[in-house]
């Protein structure tokens, strides 16, 4: 039997310590109930290209650099979430043209779309018309610095912004994990 039948759960850290007497426990920081922030640390691309990509800070930052100029990233309410003097990053555009659309038909792009994906899964959506064929994918930057500093890890550390968007805090996706391109099945004729 062991002495403390209380068990960690698995992949927790070891930060429960018994009193001397083996009584009582006391919990060193962090306590459970604060979570892990959620944070990315790279972006994949799949689905429907030629080449599956993965994309770290290092190799973000040496694709063509975008700057938002100022932001006011206003949620669906109205609220405010934050006003943000720059945001710096990249083209969402340019991950897809390095990983190639792989589409099986020429004009399989009318009906391709992209969904962009954070660590806890909270998804948005872009159309290969918008990011392509409409001011949209002008603005639709995947970003690792706010202000002149780089994303915290309570900050996401890489995220996605769509910058012409009337409500930017909807698809602002904090710690953008994956970018998966998939073709919309068309209607029967
Ligand atoms: N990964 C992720 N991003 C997200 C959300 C979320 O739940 N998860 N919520 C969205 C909503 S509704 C708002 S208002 C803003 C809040 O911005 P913040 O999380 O950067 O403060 O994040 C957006 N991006
Ligand atoms: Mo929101």
């Amino acid at each position: 039997m062991p002495l403390n039948p209380m068990r960690m759960p698995a992949g927790a850290s070891p930060d429960i310590r018994l009193s001397a007497n083996g009584a009582s426990l006391t919990r060193v920081s962090p306590a459970p109930e604060t979570p892990a922030p959620l944070v990315s640390r790279e972006v994949v691309v799949s689905g429907c290209v030629n080449r599956r990509h993965s994309f770290d800070l290092c190799s973000l930052m040496r694709l063509p650099t975008q700057l938002t100029g100022p932001l006011d990233v206003v949620c669906l309410s109205g609220r405010t979430v934050r006003s943000a003097s720059d945001y710096k990053g990249v083209r969402l555009t340019a991950l897809l043209d390095i990983a190639r659309l792989r589409l099986p038909q020429a004009r399989d792009f009318t009906r391709a779309f992209v969904l962009a994906q954070g660590a806890d899964g909270y998804t948005v959506m872009f159309s290969w018309h918008e990011l392509y064929n409409t001011p949209v994918g002008v603005g639709a930057l995947v970003v690792y610095e706010r202000d002149g500093l780089p994303l915290s890890d309570d900050e996401g550390g890489i995220g996605l912004i769509s910058t012409c968007d009337l409500r930017v805090a909807l698809r602002q996706v904090r710690a953008l994990k994956r970018l998966t391109v998939h073709l919309a099945d068309p209607a029967p004729i």
